[in-house]
């Protein structure tokens, strides 16, 4: 099942611009940056800083981040996402235990995935996505971490 919201993702026309946003102004922390061939995206995840376990939540699983995303080239999906929307929120990712079974059980209910099998994400995860018809307007990432 779901363990948690992974990231959101935002897809950015100027890395720089969203970093002084983010990091500079706002204080969040750069945790990774990736640039992505298979998905033509470079991206930056940011963190809230001093996120902590709370007692009440009895958290085991790491904070939710926002995903800066450029594109690498105009073939990239989020080049073409820019052209169309500007910058903005592109997709809402959730962290799954098995991504194949959380895949078939969305596929047995009718719901269109965009890849036939899981492709590479960030820091060695597996990635795929629901359509945003499917989804109540929203590109939902089903995201399952590397083993750690
Ligand atoms: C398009 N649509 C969206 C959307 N992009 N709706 C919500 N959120 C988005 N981000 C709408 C669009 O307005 C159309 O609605 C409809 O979907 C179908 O559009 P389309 O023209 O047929 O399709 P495209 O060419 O706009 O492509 C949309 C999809 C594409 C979702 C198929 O963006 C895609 O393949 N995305 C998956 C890969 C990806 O997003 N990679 C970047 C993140 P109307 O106008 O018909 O009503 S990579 C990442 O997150 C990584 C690596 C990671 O986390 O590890
Ligand atoms: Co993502």
């Amino acid at each position: 099942g779901v363990l948690a919201i992974d990231h959101v993702g935002v897809a950015s026309a100027d890395l720089n611009d969203s970093l002084a946003f983010y990091r500079e102004l706002l204080g969040l922390v750069e945790t990774h940056r990736e640039s992505n061939e298979d998905q033509q995206v470079v991206e930056v995840m940011l963190a809230a800083p001093g996120h902590k376990s709370s007692d009440r939540s009895n958290e085991t699983e790491p904070a939710t981040q926002l995903q800066l995303l450029a594109p690498l080239s105009a073939d990239s999906t989020v080049a073409k996402f820019l052209d169309r929307s500007g910058p903005g929120m592109h997709h809402l990712a959730l962290r799954v235990s098995d991504i194949q079974a959380t895949s078939d059980r969305l596929l047995a209910r009718g719901l269109r995935l965009l890849y036939p099998q899981p492709r590479a994400g960030t820091a060695g995860s597996m990635i795929n996505f629901i359509h945003p018809k499917d989804a109540g307007g929203v590109l939902v990432e089903l995201v399952q971490p590397a083993r750690s």
